[in-house]
Parts: structure tokens; C-alpha cells; sequence
């Protein structure tokens, strides 16, 4: 299959995220994607292709330009307020809570980070925009690959970072800050097929992804993730979110308790394929995250390696023109094999 890797994604580069009143190093790095890279390597399922430019009509389908536009200056204007910011990471201080307005914006620069945040988790550092849009781009060129008919099977992988399946149309998080799912599932709707799936299968809600596509039946969303009463990102991924308006009922969320193992996992998957089936999709995205796995340090389900083969051959079993986008997985070193193993089981069952 067509892999389209982001060489630019080197460029975000977090130092530190909030953890319990201490900054700690940042789980989601550069090394994550050199596993996979390597592993690739190893095992021949797929020629590397370099994006093109990013689409900025189509990130406006996604993402408001308001947004687009503070993610564009924020390394400047941080760096405007003091050159030694240079060697410091962007994190926020102060956020608008329910009771406080969003629909200004605050001339100063903490309380404008604030406004399109909402963890302190997400540092943006000097080259996040460059990575985030390249990444976008590699998500776009598989999904219109896909759709133009390349490939046998009909299937291409955006390898990239920083993620992008907590980020919504106008905030960041997660680690995520434009959401390159959503972006591959509005590029499928727009080269033509007329209902899209989003299959979400990180240990963690997809919650950006819920949010673009909450209100609209063209793509139907579903995420199986660890319960939101103990797993980030806590406020949204409940059962009972079911779409809105034209989008009622096409919203499906498997939350699965902390612990869960392959069984158990797999079982929702096949809840969550059969959906995408009723809902007729003739296109799937799969927000690929390997969080699932028993080694991951900030998830608690317990997948082993080989389960990710059987993923990826119960995803080609919908026989649907396919455009894998990497969200996490952040046990470094089995990041690779894990991947590698979703890409394999897919292409030998197809
Ligand atoms: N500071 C993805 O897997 N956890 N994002 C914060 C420790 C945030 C995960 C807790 C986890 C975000 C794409
Ligand atoms: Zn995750």
C-alpha cells in the first residue's frame, strides 16, 4: 500500500507536558515514528511517498480560520514577547470555563492559548505548525490516492505526527493539533464517495474527530476507547452521544473499562464494523493508535503484538477503500512492530 510519510514531523519536538504538578518529558516523540520507519524497512508492505503542499481550502472545512490563524503566528508572537522564549515550550495557564466567554479574544497571548486548548498536556514548539500542516498533507494524499483508485488493495497509510484525533475545529489537545482523520474523511467525501466511516480504534476517545461530524449524517463516526470516567479525555466518549440533528444516530462509542483484553476489544470492534456497514460507508478512515497495546505507560488495555495483525485483517474484511491515519501508541519501541503488524493483517487478508 501507499505509505505517506511526513519527513517534516521531527519538527514538533514537545520538551515537557503537565503531569500531577510536575512537568514531565513528553510521551508523544519524534522516536515514535523512526520505529515504525524501521519497521517498514524490515518488511516490505508499502513505497513511501512525500506530500504535497497542504490544501488550506480544505483545513478550512475542518478547522476554523480563526484557529488556523492563531496556530500560524503562536511560535512568533510567543517569541515576540521574549526572545528567551526560544528555548522554552508553549503551554497554557488559563482557560475559559463554561462561565467565562469564548466568543472574544483576548489581545494577550496566554489567555489566547487558553482559548483554543484544553489540557496543558500539548506543548507547541518552534516547528509544530510545519509538522502539523505536512501531516495533514500526507493524511489529504492518502485519502485522494485512495479515492483516485491507487493502489490493490485500494488502501494507503498516512504515517505521521503530531495526531489528530483530539483536536476539533477550532482547539487542540491530546497531543493533537489538526485533526488528519477527520481532513482524509472530508477528502474521500469530497473526491466523491457520499457516506464515510471513521473507525477509531486508539485507547483514547476520539473526541476532535466526534466533534467535526457531530451534526452531519455524510460521516458516520464510531471510537472504541477506555472509559471516560477514568480515561482522558474524561469529558466526552460516553455510550449515550449519539449524533445530533441530521448527524442523530451517527455517532457510535464503545467505551471499554481499564484492563480490557483482546477478547473483549475485539468484540466492540466487530460491533463497531457492523455499524459502519448499516450506515452503508463507502469509504473508511481508521484513526490508527497502537495505545491499545499491554506495554503502553499511559494506557491501561492489553493488547499483545499479534492482536494487532487480527485488527488489521477483521478491517480489510470490509473490503472499503481504506485510508489508515497514525494517531498514538507511546511504548516507544513496539510502536513499529505494532503498526507494521495492523498493515500486514490487512494486506493479507485483503
Ligand atoms: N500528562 C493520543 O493518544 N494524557 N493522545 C495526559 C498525562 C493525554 C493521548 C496525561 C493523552 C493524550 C493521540
Ligand atoms: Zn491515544
Amino acid at each position: 500500500m501507499l505509505i505517506f510519510h511526513n519527513p517534516e514531523h521531527s519538527l514538533h519536538a514537545g520538551r515537557h507536558e503537565m503531569f500531577r504538578g510536575r512537568l514531565v518529558p513528553c510521551h508523544e516523540t519524534p522516536a515514535r515514528l523512526d520505529h515504525v520507519l524501521n519497521e517498514l524497512q524490515r518488511r516490505p508492505l508499502g513505497d513511501l511517498r512525500t506530500p504535497g503542499a497542504p490544501d488550506r481550502a480544505l483545513l478550512e472545512r475542518i478547522h476554523t480560520p480563526r484557529y488556523l490563524d492563531f496556530l500560524a503566528r503562536a511560535w512568533q508572537d510567543w517569541i515576540a514577547l521574549d526572545p528567551a522564549h526560544a528555548e522554552l515550550d508553549i503551554l497554557p495557564s488559563v482557560w475559559p470555563n463554561p462561565a467565562l466567554r469564548h466568543d472574544v479574544a483576548p489581545l494577550n497571548f496566554s489567555a489566547q492559548v487558553g482559548l483554543f486548548t484544553f489540557d496543558a498536556g500539548s506543548p507547541i514548539t518552534a516547528g509544530t505548525w510545519s509538522a502539523a500542516q505536512a501531516g495533514a498533507a500526507c493524511a489529504i494524499d492518502a485519502a485522494r490516492a485512495v479515492a483516485a483508485g491507487s493502489g490493490s488493495p485500494r488502501a494507503a497509510m498516512a504515517l505521521t505526527r503530531p495526531p489528530g484525533h483530539h483536536a476539533g475545529a477550532d482547539f487542540y489537545g491530546g497531543y493533537c493539533f489538526l485533526n488528519n482523520s477527520a481532513l482524509a474523511a472530508q477528502a474521500l467525501r469530497d473526491a466523491g464517495a457520499a457516506r464515510v466511516a471513521v473507525v477509531d480504534v486508539d485507547y483514547h476517545h476520539g473526541n476532535g474527530t466526534q466533534s467535526i461530524f457531530y451534526e452531519r449524517a455524510d460521516v458516520f463516526t464510531t471510537s472504541i476507547h477506555g472509559d471516560p470516567r477514568t480515561e482522558y479525555p474524561f469529558y466526552l466518549g460516553y455510550a449515550d452521544e449519539r449524533g445530533h440533528g441530521a448527524g442523530e444516530g451517527g455517532n457510535l462509542n464503545l467505551p471499554l473499562p481499564a484492563g480490557t483484553g483482546f477478547d473483549t476489544w475485539s468484540a466492540a470492534l466487530q460491533q463497531a464494523l457492523a455499524a459502519v456497514q448499516r450506515h452503508g460507508a463507502q469509504a473508511l478512515v481508521v484513526a490508527l493508535g497502537v495505545d491499545t497495546f499491554e506495554g503502553d505507560p499511559i494506557s491501561r488495555f492489553t493488547l499483545g503484538s499479534p492482536d494487532y495483525l487480527r485488527i488489521g485483517a477483521a478491517l480489510a474484511a470490509l473490503r472499503l477503500p481504506t485510508v489508515f491515519v497514525m494517531e498514538g501508541g507511546y511504548a516507544v519501541a513496539e510502536v513499529g512492530v505494532n503498526v507494521a503488524n495492523v498493515l500486514q493483517g490487512f494486506l493479507e487478508a485483503a
